[in-house]
């Protein structure tokens, strides 16, 4: 098994917690002096520096919400001068303002020792080319995997996102070994690949580091299939510091987490009670070693549970386990708690369909509705009208056998859902219009 920093990612817990106590100590104290917003906010809960004496005394602490920084933008929660931040990024986020976040160059230096781990992880090595198909810019994917790829002495292709044409061509003549995008654009490439007459066995592609989206085990086979490779799951965020955050590992049962910089915590998001390892939750993080915006028990909104028994590949930090969803982007259907990973996941099990699809959701008549857009293969195109009828009815019973809600499916013709170079938009919600 490959380490990037094998004293690090095999430390053992006694270790750990000695490491972890100190930085968060340490980390308190600054953002005490050195950001007015977050004393307010420990004053005004009655905690003071010297009460972090241990990891338990974290749950003191108030939470950090994005609002807090779209409240202070864009540089109110930075904890150095100015002068000292070297790197600007911001996620655009769906309302309101952008969240800005900073870096200084040790944080610049950070990012790149997790992205390190994270691509090692995926097996790259000095003899890697890592195509960096994540968008380049104010997104955190594309520099914060470029630099990961580069501390490993891998050789980067920065093509950053888009021109799907050009993408193949270059992964197929400068010999890319490991492809670095959001799952959903890896799944598109591998549909333009098969169109331009490209075959697997053409590319020298052997792994793919996909995130910045859920994703379900399904979605990982299909890639996994039809790119030939190892699909590795990677999870981040820009407010705790980009890609980095999580990654699993070859074994792929949970994302590690570089404990020695992020302490991750499960809580309720509605009690805001700390809640047991395997216990299902709101992940909430901590940053321990970042100077420019050191962030406390931030409020991620994702949903996952923490694994802290050592894993077969021998690292002992604790892994998360895949995002199942978004306590904020969860819908909720005639009552019915729905994320759309899992009316993927019913879909791909089925298999007879293309892997896109779009959930509509609308009220009428005081009534929620759910549509579901299915894209056919090009193969079915050409089927009976009888056979599709049937194809619905199969996709309707199955949502309804496994989620509890009635939808309307509909099979939608080859490339009519847009396909995304980013992030890819699977929910229109016109019930909040
Ligand atoms: O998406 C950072 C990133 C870039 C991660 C490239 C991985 C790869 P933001 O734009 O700030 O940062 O969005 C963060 O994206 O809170 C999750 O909801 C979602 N997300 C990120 N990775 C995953 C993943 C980047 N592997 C938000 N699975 C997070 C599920 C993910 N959701």
């Amino acid at each position: 098994m490959q380490y990037w920093n094998p004293t690090y990612e095999c430390m053992s817990r006694e270790e750990m917690t000695r490491v972890q106590t100190e930085r968060l100590i340490n980390t308190v104290k600054r953002i005490y002096h050195n950001v007015p917003f977050f004393r307010d906010k420990m004053q005004k809960k009655g905690v003071e520096p010297g009460d972090i004496k241990s990891l338990d005394d974290l749950k003191k602490l108030p939470f950090t919400y994005k609002q807090d920084l779209r409240d202070t933008y864009p540089y109110g929660l930075f904890a150095v001068p100015l002068s000292e931040i070297v790197r600007i990024h911001a996620s655009s986020g769906t309302t309101g303002r952008q969240t800005v976040v900073g870096y200084t160059r040790r944080d610049i230096d950070t990012w790149a020792e997790v992205m390190a781990r994270t691509l090692t992880c995926a097996g790259a090595s000095k003899e890697s080319f890592i195509q960096v198909a994540y968008g380049y810019g104010l997104f955190t994917g594309g520099l914060g995997v470029h630099y990961g790829a580069e501390r490993i002495g891998a050789s980067v292709i920065p093509i950053s996102g888009g021109n799907t044409k050009r993408q193949l061509q270059i992964m197929k003549d400068f010999g890319t070994t490991i492809l670095a995008c959001t799952p959903s654009y890896a799944l598109f490439m591998a549909e333009e690949m098969e169109e331009a007459g490209i075959k697997k066995e053409d590319l020298k592609l052997k792994a793919g580091v996909f995130g910045a989206e859920p994703w379900s085990e399904n979605m990982r086979k299909e890639i996994e299939e039809r790119l030939g490779i190892l699909a590795i799951d990677i999870y981040g965020l820009s407010e705790v510091i980009g890609p980095g955050v999580a990654s699993e590992c070859p074994c792929k049962c949970g994302m590690h987490i570089p404990e020695d910089h992020f302490i991750p915590e499960i809580i309720d998001p509605v009690t805001e009670e700390v809640l047991p390892p395997g216990a299902k939750g709101e992940l909430v993080f901590t940053t321990i070693t970042k100077e420019g915006l050191p962030i406390i028990r931030y409020r991620t909104r994702d949903i996952s549970s923490l694994n802290y028994e050592v894993c077969e590949c021998g690292r002992t930090s604790v892994r998360m386990d895949k995002v199942s969803g978004r306590t904020d982007d969860m819908l909720i259907i005639r009552g019915v708690n729905v994320f759309p990973s899992q009316i993927e996941s019913v879909l791909l099990e089925i298999g007879e369909t293309a892997p896109h699809y779009l959930l509509i959701v609308d009220r009428k008549d005081n009534l929620d509705m759910l549509e579901i857009w299915v894209e056919m293969t090009q193969s079915m195109f050409s089927d009976e009208v009888k056979r599709l009828e049937d194809i619905e009815r199969k996709i309707r019973k199955e949502i309804e056998g496994t989620l509890g809600i009635t939808a309307k499916v509909k099979l939608v013709e080859p490339k009519t859902i847009e396909r995304s170079e980013g992030k890819a938009k699977r929910v229109i919600d016109k019930r909040k219009l």
